[in-house]
């Protein structure tokens, strides 16, 4: 049985249910561009950045943009995206995700976040969780994105922590990727064949308690 020192927690669709805001910004701007996306094709872009998500989406459109408009863009979607943000409340947690993670704390295992959102820091916020965790790695800190592991490389190492020590939990198949390629643990959080590459996969955290990592 793997021992468990640090659990490293993604932000978006784990902690808290902002996929689908992502989600609606970008088929509202693939609706501008004249395509469409459906909740399938979203998932491919599930953890990966922003600008990487736009290239994704503009591939699938046949469209061919100068960095200039990209930037247009993206700040665009990022604009909308806030606007669903400013409007969510606390209680907007998932169910039973910051229930695990205070009690991951209380069995004294560290605590990262490894989110690729550059908005991380103002839904933990919003969220009032920051002082849960003992370190923040998000979207500002990164130079490459998921699925390259430095995301939760940096959080292990600001854990002081090994990686075969820590396990990620991750909604992203491009999250699970990054959690292999640097050597962690991972437990997917929702659809069992999507996250499949993952070592273990819970549908949500309710019910679940510090047992899970003796799966592990
Ligand atoms: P932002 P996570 C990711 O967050 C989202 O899953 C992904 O959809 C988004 O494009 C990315 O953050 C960048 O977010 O535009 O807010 O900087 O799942 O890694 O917590
Ligand atoms: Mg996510």
């Amino acid at each position: 049985m793997a021992e468990i020192k640090a659990c490293i927690f993604d932000l978006d669709g784990v902690i808290v249910d902002t996929a689908k805001y992502h989600y609606r910004a970008w088929k509202r701007l693939c609706n501008k561009l004249g395509f469409d996306l459906t909740e399938e094709e979203n998932e491919s872009l599930k953890g990966i950045s922003r600008e990487g998500s736009l290239n994704i989406l503009l591939k699938k459109g046949g469209l061919s943009l100068s960095d200039n408009k990209k930037a247009d863009l993206t700040a665009l979607k990022n604009g909308w995206y806030l606007e669903f943000i400013e409007k969510m409340k606390a209680d907007e947690a998932l169910p039973g995700a910051i229930e695990f993670i205070k009690a991951t704390k209380e069995s004294g295992r560290k605590i990262a976040l490894g989110s690729s959102s550059r908005n991380a820091l103002k839904i933990l916020e919003t969220l009032e969780i920051v002082d849960l965790f003992d370190a923040v790695i998000d979207g500002t800190k990164v130079s490459r994105g998921k699925p390259d592991p430095q995301t939760f490389q940096l959080g292990a190492e600001a854990l002081k922590m090994h990686p075969c020590e820590c396990v990620v939990f991750e909604d992203a198949q491009a999250g699970v990727e990054a959690a292999l390629a640097g050597g962690m643990y991972i437990i997917g959080v929702g659809n069992k064949t999507t996250l499949n590459r993952a070592n273990h996969t819970i549908e949500g955290f309710q019910n679940v308690g510090m047992e899970i990592f003796e799966k592990l």
